[in-house]
Formats: C-alpha cells, structure tokens, sequence
C-alpha cells in the first residue's frame, strides 16, 4: 500500500522533516533483519485523538527488544509522549503509529551487540488493511503451504523485522491465487494466524483462539477482543485448532490494529457465510470503545 506522507518524524529523540528521516545504506537491519516494531492506532473520538492501549503496544516493543538483546536508550514514558508529540505535530485526527527499533549503522556480522540501536516513530493516515469492503462483509482466505515460523527458530511474540519475510511468503502465494489473505499453520500442524492478524473461530456460541503456543503474535486486538468476548457472556477457549475446526466453524474473524476486527467469508473454496451475529456484535462493541463511546474501556485509550 502506499504511504501517505506525513510532516515529521521522531528520529533518535528528535522531530524531524518526513524527508530527511534517512538511515545508511549499510545499516544492519537493513542487511539482517535485526529490529523491532509496533503496530499502534489512534483514533478521533468525541474528546480529542485517542491512541489505542499505547502503553501497552510499547511495553510490547520492550519485550520484542529484549528477546533480540536490544537495549533501548529510552524509558517506555519517553517514547509514549513522544509518539503524542508527534501526532500532535502532525496534526492527525486520526493515523497508524508505526514505532521502530534498529540495529544501526557501523557493524556488519552476525554478532550485533556492538552495533548502535536507533529508534524512530512515524505516523501516517492508513485506511481499511483488508478494505472497507472486508469489514463489512468479510474476506475469502487461503491457508499457505508456508508454515508460521517456529518458537525455536524465530519467537513469533517478538514483533521483529526479519520475520516477516514470513508472513510476506504466506501472503504473496495466496493473493497470487486470487485471495485476500494467509492462513499459517504452525510446525506442528495446528492453526495459527493470518500474515499479519490473529484469528478466531465461532461454534455452537463459543469462541476460540490458538493460544500462544501455537506459533502466534500475542495480539493486543486478539486481547482486547477476548476481554470484550467475556465482558459479553461468551466463553472463550485458548486451545489448538486444526483445518476442519475452521472449514466448519459458524464465523471465523481476523484481528489485528492495521487490520481492526475483520470477518473471513470463505476459507480454502469452502464457504464460511456472511459475517455472523457474533462477529458483528464484537466488530460494534470494538468500534464503539475506539471511538470512546463504552466509558467501560476508558483506560484503553490514551488520549494525544
Ligand atoms: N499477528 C501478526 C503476525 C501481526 O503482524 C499482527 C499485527 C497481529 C497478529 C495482531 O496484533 P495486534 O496488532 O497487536 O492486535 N500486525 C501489524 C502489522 C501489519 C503490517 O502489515 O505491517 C498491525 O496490525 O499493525
């Protein structure tokens, strides 16, 4: 998708024209995949631009960082006002935050620990991920013959650059084939997430999720969305799913912050049907707390 520009971005603690946020050629990262990043979005509600569980979203950072020994030169306060700083600065009602922590410029090789971390936040304005047309009713999916990567090869709770190159593996074979998005399964076989969203299945009234221990990213939309879940009487089930679980499912949905919560229509040529009444009620109860109306959730929204 293309990047609308913004004004400025934060670069190592300072605010700087969108032009000039350049990094060397040689950077590691570039070359190795060594950073870590977030996915946030912020929200116009009726009291002003709210950014959605920012603390949480950077505490995330922290512990992506720490899985790849990246010591990060701020506090997770430090980059939370930075972050409203800059959406300040860039006067957007609303936008998607995309923090990012590198190894920098000055050490090539493997070993890393010698190479400087930069750090940087950019904020843009970014439509519906998988279309409005997909929220509202829903997206046709594919699993991939590529599998989530593993545990013991690369943590899929780290939210690094390089393991990415997995999920764009996923989404390039299927979107080839004419479809919306992935569905990875894990090494061992079990569902685990969409290229860049978790996903859940509605049966029999119940909703389920694979746990953590199925090659996934701990979601902080797959959390908010299993608070709101429970918060409304349903049950829900951390446990493994396998194909079938999703070809016979009453509703499957993806959730992510770029994507938000969307419904999957169809999965492999089998037909999941219109979004469902569960789905549907989640998508309303998320929509509502973004926009700050669910005073309930008040304390997710941190406002600019
Ligand atoms: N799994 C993966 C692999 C993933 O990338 C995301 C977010 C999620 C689950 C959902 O996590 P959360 O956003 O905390 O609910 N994907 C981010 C990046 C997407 C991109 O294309 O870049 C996002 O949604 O911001």
């Amino acid at each position: 998708m293309p990047i609308p520009e913004a004004r400025y971005i934060w670069l190592n603690g300072r605010i700087v024209p969108w032009n000039e946020a350049k990094i060397h050629i040689l950077s590691h990262a570039l070359h190795y995949g060594s950073g870590v990043f977030e996915g946030i979005r912020a929200y116009k509600t009726k009291s002003g631009t709210a950014v959605f569980r920012l603390t949480d979203h950077i505490k995330r950072l922290f512990r992506s960082a720490k899985i790849y020994k990246m010591p990060i030169p701020y506090t997770v306060e430090e980059l939370v006002d930075a972050t409203k700083e800059l959406i300040r600065q860039n006067e957007l009602e609303s936008c998607y935050i995309r923090p990012i922590v590198f190894r920098g410029y000055g050490e090539m090789g493997l070993f890393p620990l010698k190479a400087p971390v930069d750090v940087a936040i950019a904020v843009w304005s970014w439509g519906a991920y998988l279309g409005e047309e997909g929220i509202k009713h829903g997206i046709r999916a594919k699993i991939s013959s590529f599998r989530r990567i593993d545990p013991n090869a690369l943590p899929p709770a780290a939210k690094a650059t390089g393991q990415y190159i997995n999920s764009i593996l996923a989404k390039i074979e299927v979107v080839e084939e004419g479809y919306d998005e992935a569905i990875l399964l894990d090494t061992r076989g079990f569902v685990s997430e969409g290229s860049g969203e978790n996903i859940f299945v509605v049966r029999d009234g119940k909703i389920f999720t694979p746990s953590t221990a199925a090659s996934i990213l701990e979601g902080i939309t797959r959390h908010s969305v299993m608070v709101l879940a429970s918060d409304l009487g349903y049950e829900v089930i951390e446990r493994d799913l396998v194909r079938s679980d999703l070809y016979w499912a009453d509703e499957v949905f993806f959730t992510g912050t770029a994507a938000e919560i969307v419904p999957i229509r169809e999965i492999d040529g089998r037909e999941i049907g219109d979004p469902g009444p569960i789905t549907r009620q989640l998508q309303n109860a998320f929509y509502s707390v973004i926009k700050g109306e669910d005073p309930r959730y008040q304390n997710w929204l941190e406002y600019v």
